[in-house]
């Protein structure tokens, strides 16, 4: 493709919205440009690329037998009314009405739609399993996009749904679908974690597992163990027990021999946070609890950690099995512990109380007094209060040992480029995809989903190769695979050496885009560094003597070389 005429609008400066460098050097190079916050036009360049990563994906979903089809964005809000869906997600489902006023959502994802196709579809026994997929635009809205096509509000993902007979079914499709996502990643340059994740509000019976690109502008934390293969989403990660995290430090004081004594007040004016109080009572964090207040699902629960530790909302809610839950605001706070933030504590609370196991397991505490400027201490969990349960909801610390094996946790940041699911019957059963067994039995389909973010992935690829002055592409998802500049397009031997040059290159079979503009050297060398295509071969003062300069992207200097070697050279990529 001669450059000349490509749609390609570089810009000389760093765009100020743009935080993550993939967003930047995405928007510099002319890959995307913004239509409004969270929703972008992928350019000439951006959409070679998306084409690059989504044949990759066609490649390894037809290998496992995977079915392509293309299911509407319009879903009839009626499917999310039977699946129960409708009322659970807010203002990031995208509602509309037609014109005859019948209610639409733009679909965030596809399990209602694939459900009742299937179940009209799909009857007995003979014709699973069944997985079909689709590479589709998806609405969400996101109440903060950023990053560019990191967190987008209309963004591309392959999208995949298993029916199987039963779970030993779901297991062979699940493992299958797995090895084609390390594929996937792999063959896209992508350096990734398989992490254990939490099945969040799809619900569904089985595990779930995540692909996390690694990248400091991840929202996510990965918790890894440096001894074995343990690696899990940090929402998920299973924190140690109390015996195994305190094995290295603190020891707990003994619980007071004689019955429960009291607690004993302390009048602790103004010290909310957990740093005054340790300050002024000279106390350890270990020694302290925090008592967080809930809602979850409009009713308030009260929740005990150790002062060092950190809730973790997700574990919380598994226990709960609330479709919501957020803090409580200031007002309910006071109104439910009867103080303000930062005095609240579990002793005379009137609502459910459930604890980290940490905080269960300790002797005594100082907890907040539910008084203002008053705190406890001596405080015996289950003595002085009931409690509801007690469990893991605590996040995994950084001192902790590995689940697994004791060893050492390693925490980075990443962010979700593909999330597997065992969905199980929950579909299945509520959209009515039943299947006649060998036996004539009618019997439930079991469902899996398997999402990979297809323009989220273009970033983070972006992201994890992008040098100082540009991006850089691996080979297999470059729009081009070869830069050939001209350094000065009017100069007869220049031009005839590029142009045989470039015909040599197409007759290879290879994806060439050729600079041949009338613009100062210094700018289409600007140019390429942003496009950072993988290879770049220069014609110039050289072309005279037969010679050329070959450069491979991410290696400092270029090479000069005969033309016919820089031809050699180009048939073996
Ligand atoms: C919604 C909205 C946002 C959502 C969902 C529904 C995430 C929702 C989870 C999934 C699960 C899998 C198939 C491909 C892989 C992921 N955000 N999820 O269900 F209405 Cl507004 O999408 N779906």
């Amino acid at each position: 493709m001669r450059q000349q005429h490509m749609l390609i609008p570089t810009l000389r400066d760093d765009p100020a919205e743009a935080e993550a460098i993939s967003h930047r050097l995405l928007l510099r190079a002319g890959y995307i440009r913004q239509l409004a916050a969270g929703i972008y036009t992928y350019l000439p360049l951006g959409l070679r690329v998306m084409k690059k990563i989504e044949a990759i994906i066609r490649e390894e979903m037809e290998a496992i037998g995977a079915q392509e089809l293309l299911m509407p964005a319009m879903q009839p809000a009626e499917l999310w009314e039977t699946s129960g869906r409708y009322g659970i997600y807010g203002p990031e489902l995208i509602r509309l009405k037609d014109r005859h006023g019948r209610a639409f959502a733009l679909g965030p994802t596809h399990e209602e739609v694939v459900t009742t196709l299937v179940a009209a579809e799909i009857h007995s026994h003979r014709k699973l399993p069944l997985t079909v997929y689709q590479i589709q635009t998806k609405f969400r809205d996101e109440r903060r996009p950023r990053f560019g096509l990191m967190r987008g509000r209309e963004f591309v993902m392959k999208d995949a749904y298993s029916f199987d007979p039963d779970w030993e079914g779901l297991d062979r499709t699940y493992r299958a679908m797995e090895e084609a996502y390390h594929r996937i990643f792999s063959r896209c340059g992508l350096d990734y974690r398989a992490v254990e994740a939490d099945s969040g509000a799809i619900g569904g019976e089985g595990g779930s597992h995540e692909f996390m690109a690694l990248a400091e502008s991840g929202e996510d934390t990965i918790v890894s163990c440096a001894a074995c293969s343990y690696a899990a989403n940090l929402e998920k990660a299973e924190a140690a027990s109390p015996e195994a995290a305190d094995a290295n430090g603190f020891q707990q004081t003994d619980a007071p021999s004689h019955a429960a004594t009291p607690p004993e007040r302390l009048h602790t004016p103004g010290m909310r946070t957990i740093a005054e109080l340790t300050e002024q009572l000279g106390l350890s964090p270990r020694q302290l609890v925090k008592t967080l207040i809930y809602v979850a699902d409009g009713r308030p629960v009260a929740l005990l950690v150790r002062g060092d530790r950190e809730a973790n909302e997700v574990k919380l809610a598994r226990q709960l099995g609330c479709e919501s839950l957020e803090l409580a605001d200031a007002e309910t706070t006071r109104q439910v512990t009867g103080a303000p933030v930062g005095f609240a504590g579990p002793v005379g609370l009137t609502i459910p109380i459930l604890a980290d196991l940490e905080a269960a397991a300790m002797a005594e505490a100082v907890t907040g007094a539910n008084e203002a400027d008053y705190h406890l201490s001596g405080v015996r969990p289950g003595v002085h209060f009931a409690l509801e349960a007690v469990g893991d909801f605590r996040n995994a610390g950084e001192s902790d040992p590995c689940p697994r094996c004791g060893g050492r946790l390693v925490f980075r940041r990443g962010i979700e480029m593909g999330h597997v699911f065992k969905l199980g019957t929950k579909y299945s059963r509520a959209l009515g995809a039943l299947y006649t067994d060998e036996d004539g039995r009618r019997r439930e389909m079991i469902m899996g989903c398997y999402g990979i973010g297809v323009s989220r992935l273009l970033a983070a690829i972006a992201e994890q190769h992008a040098g100082e002055s540009g991006l850089r592409w691996p080979a297999a998802v470059a729009p081009f695979r070869v830069h050939l500049l001209v350094v000065a397009p009017r100069d007869e031997t220049q031009r005839a050496a590029a142009d045989q040059l470039y015909g040599r290159l197409l007759a290879l079979g290879l994806d060439v885009l050729l600079d041949d503009r009338e613009e100062r050297p210094g700018v289409k060398f600007k140019d390429a560094d942003l496009i950072g295509l993988p290879v770049r071969i220069v014609i110039g003062r050289g072309a005279a003597d037969g010679l050329v300069e070959w450069r491979t992207s991410g290696e400092p200097e270029a090479e000069t070389i005969p033309l016919p070697e820089a031809l050699e050279r180009a048939a073996r990529l």
